[in-house]
């Protein structure tokens, strides 16, 4: 029992106390990780000087989410149809969060690249934690380190096309107009905007020309999820950018961007499972997760197990070793 007398789940389970994620053994040295995937925390890359590094407790977060099953890592997942790990397979590791700086985001940006392009060099699978939807661009540019020719699937109520915003080019608002510049990304799939956002009606315009596929949240509510999972080309290498603002809100209150008619947790998880079907998953970002706006753990408890259902279906990727 806590202080305030409620029963908890953790204490019902045996729960240790946990500083990784999932309990999960922890990798301080990334040229020596050997993992299926790698949660690595990045509180802050470059942030807008209105509201600074507002999403930088966002990994801890999820950490304390899911603390309550860390005795039960091993045991049966639903949402996977066996163990989150499944017996041969590799598990994950808890890189923990990467260091940062609140005003040089050049050094927070090659900080997240270098650590991205020396784990997935190592045939890890990077889950990039954040912070605010930033982070992903040095995640995208490192991956141009380790191959070519990648699919991104973006799913986020926001299209994040703008050029520049406040006279930030790398900020938030910017991720996959600075993703389409780069060379070995082939094709772009976004999925869940809906609403007002940040974007004007040109930055769509401009994503449509350069071949960006999109799938509303309301085409999502209407058609379901098979024609964006068809826009994923067969044996594609795949990086999932997952903003949480995807979700609805009464699910996933802990973000900034909150939008009314959002994915629910099992269209979200078809959408990961899908696209590992579809092809591989090579990197994935968990983006804009503010605790300082949850309700009552809600948020935290929707991505902290949408993070491990991820975790275990990248496991199975490779089959048992
Ligand atoms: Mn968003």
């Amino acid at each position: 029992m806590t202080d305030d007398n409620t029963a908890d789940l953790g204490a019902l389970f045996g729960a240790a106390d946990a500083t990784s994620f999932l309990g999960l053994e922890t990798c301080d040295d990334l040229t020596a990780i050997d993992a299926s995937s790698a949660f690595v925390g990045a509180p802050c890359a470059t942030p807008y000087g209105s509201v600074g590094a507002y999403a930088r407790n966002g990994p801890a977060s999820l950490r304390r989410a899911i603390a309550a099953l860390t005795s039960n890592v091993d045991r049966h997942n639903f949402d996977l149809g066996g163990p989150t790990f499944p017996d041969g397979c590799r598990r994950a590791v808890d890189c923990g969060d990467l260091p940062w700086h609140d005003s040089d985001f050049a050094a927070n940006r090659a900080t997240i690249r270098d650590a991205i392009a020396t784990i997935a060099g190592r045939g890890t699978v990077p889950i990039l934690i954040g912070g605010d939807d930033s982070v992903p661009i040095p995640m995208i540019e490192a991956m141009g380190q380790v191959g070519s020719a990648y699919t991104i699937l973006q799913i986020d109520a926001h299209i994040d096309w703008r050029d520049s915003h406040m006279g930030e080019t790398h900020g938030l608002s910017s991720t996959m107009r600075r993703a389409s510049e780069l060379a070995h990304i082939e094709r772009i799939i976004q999925v869940g905007a809906r609403g007002i956002g940040s974007g004007h009606s040109s930055d769509l315009e401009d994503a449509r020309a350069w071949g960006a596929h999109f799938f509303t949240g309301p085409d999502i509510h209407r058609h379901g999820l098979a024609p964006a999972l068809e826009q994923i080309p067969k044996g594609a290498k795949i990086i999932l950018c997952i903003d949480i603002d995807a979700m609805d809100p009464s699910i996933a209150p802990n973000t900034i961007g909150r939008s009314p008619g959002g994915l629910s947790y099992y269209q979200m998880l078809d959408l990961i499972s899908g696209a590992a079907a579809r092809g591989r998953i090579a990197a994935v970002d968990f983006v804009e997760i503010l605790p300082e706006a949850d309700i009552d753990g809600i948020g935290g408890l929707t991505v902290s197990r949408l993070v491990a259902a991820t975790m275990g279906l990248i496991a199975r990727q490779d089959g048992p070793a």
